[in-house]
C-alpha cells in the first residue's frame, strides 16, 4: 500500500471553539454543515459521528423525522464524496445517563439507553454507515460499592448481543477508556474489549477502536494495545492522538508528546497491513485554545501529515539490521539505531 493510498477520517467535534471546564468559547462557532467542505481539501475521506452530529435534537423528534434528517445528511455526505465511517451513540449528555446507561441502577434509564442504541443504528443504516462505535463514557464508578461490577459486565454484553440481534449486519466496535468522565470505567481497555467480543453471540461482527490516548491514560504502550487487537484481528479502527502523561484526556496532536511511541504506532499498523481492508485510519486530536482562526484545522492537518512522515520512517527502517539486532540480543543498538533514524542522522 502506498502512504498516500492510506484513509483518514475524523469527527466534526475535532473543529471546534475552544472551550473547556474553565472558560467558553474563544472562537466563533462554525456550522456543522459547513465542515463537511473541509474534509477533502484536508486529505480525509472518512466522517465519524455522534448520532446527534447526525440528527441534533433526536430524543425529541419522532422516528420519521429522525429519518427525514439523516437522510438529509447522506446527501451531503454524498455531495462531498465522503464516507460516513460510524455513528456513535451519545449516553452521557442526557438526565437518564447520570447514573450510566446500560450500567445504570435506575430500570428506566437503562431502558432510554436502549433506546436511544437503537434509533443510532437506524441513524447508521440511513446514512449507509456498516458500523457503531461504545465508548462506554459513564459505564463505570466513582464510589466503588455504588454498584455490582460483575453484573455491569453483563449489562454491557447484555446490550452488545441485543444490538446484533437488532440489525444483522452491524458491527460493533468498542473504544476502551480507562477513565474519565467515571473515575473507573468497566471496559479500560482493549484486552476488555476483546473479551467482551469473544463472548457476544457474534464475534466476527464486534471489534475494537484504539485511542492512543485511553491507552497511556490505563498506563499502557498504544502500539502494544493495537498489536493485541491486530493479533486477534479485531482493530476495526484508530484513534490517533497523544498524552503527556497521567492527567486529563488532552487529544493532543499525533506525536506531539512522544514522537517516538507514534513511530512505534505506525510501525505496528504497516507491519500488519491495517487499512488494505478499508480501515480508516481516525484522528481525534484536539484543537488547541490558543489557536486564531475560524474554522481552526491547523492540528487535523498536522497529525495527517506526521502520520505519513512516520510512515516512510517505518518503511525506510532497516529490517535487516533489526533482524540481526535482535538475533544477537543487542538492543542498546537497536534503541540508538531508533532514535537516530528518527533523527535522521547516520
Ligand atoms: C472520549 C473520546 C470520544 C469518542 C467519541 C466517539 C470525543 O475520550 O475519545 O471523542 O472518541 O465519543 O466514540
Ligand atoms: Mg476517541
Amino acid at each position: 500500500m502506498s502512504s498516500s493510498s492510506y484513509r483518514f477520517s475524523f469527527g466534526p467535534w475535532n473543529i471546534s471553539e475552544g472551550s473547556d471546564p474553565f472558560g467558553v468559547d474563544v472562537r466563533p462557532v462554525f456550522p456543522h454543515e459547513s465542515k463537511f467542505a473541509l474534509y477533502r481539501p484536508l486529505g480525509f475521506e472518512g466522517v465519524q459521528f455522534h448520532d446527534d452530529d447526525v440528527v441534533p435534537g433526536m430524543d425529541d423528534l419522532s422516528p420519521s423525522q429522525i429519518a427525514a434528517n439523516a437522510e438529509e445528511v447522506r446527501g451531503m455526505l454524498h455531495n462531498q464524496g465522503l464516507t460516513p465511517e460510524f455513528v456513535a451513540p451519545r449516553l452521557w449528555f442526557a438526565q437518564e445517563t447520570t447514573d450510566g446507561a446500560y450500567t445504570s441502577n435506575c430500570a428506566s434509564d437503562r431502558a432510554y439507553a436502549w433506546d436511544r442504541t437503537k434509533k443510532c443504528i437506524d441513524i447508521a443504516r440511513a446514512i449507509n454507515s456498516k458500523a457503531i462505535v461504545l465508548w462506554l463514557a459513564r459505564e463505570g464508578s466513582y464510589i466503588r460499592e455504588s454498584k455490582d461490577a460483575r453484573l455491569a459486565y453483563q449489562r454491557i454484553l447484555d446490550t452488545i448481543n441485543a444490538m446484533l440481534d437488532y440489525d444483522k449486519e452491524i458491527e460493533i466496535w468498542i473504544e476502551p477508556k480507562p477513565n474519565e468522565p467515571t473515575d473507573q470505567a468497566y471496559v479500560p481497555t482493549i484486552g476488555h474489549a476483546v473479551a467482551l467480543s469473544f463472548a457476544s453471540k457474534d464475534h466476527s461482527r464486534v471489534k475494537g477502536l484504539i485511542e492512543s490516548a485511553h491507552a497511556l491514560l490505563a498506563g499502557l504502550d498504544p502500539s502494544d494495545e493495537m498489536a493485541f487487537a491486530l493479533a486477534h484481528d479485531k482493530l476495526a479502527s484508530v484513534h490517533l492522538n497523544d498524552q503527556n502523561g497521567l492527567k486529563y484526556d488532552q487529544d493532543k496532536n499525533f506525536g506531539g508528546a512522544n514522537l517516538r511511541a507514534a513511530f512505534n504506532q505506525v510501525r505496528v499498523l504497516e507491519e500488519a497491513g491495517f487499512g488494505s481492508r478499508g480501515e480508516f485510519v481516525g484522528l481525534d486530536v484536539k484543537a488547541i485554545r490558543t489557536q486564531r482562526g475560524c474554522p481552526v484545522t491547523d492540528h487535523l492537518r498536522n497529525s495527517r501529515e506526521l502520520f505519513l512522515h512516520l510512515v516512510d520512517k517505518a518503511r525506510s527502517f532497516d529490517k535487516t539490521l533489526l533482524q540481526k539486532l535482535r538475533d544477537e540480543r543487542d538492543y542498546e543498538a537497536l534503541e540508538l539505531y531508533t532514535l537516530k533514524h528518527l533523527m535522521g542522522v547516520r
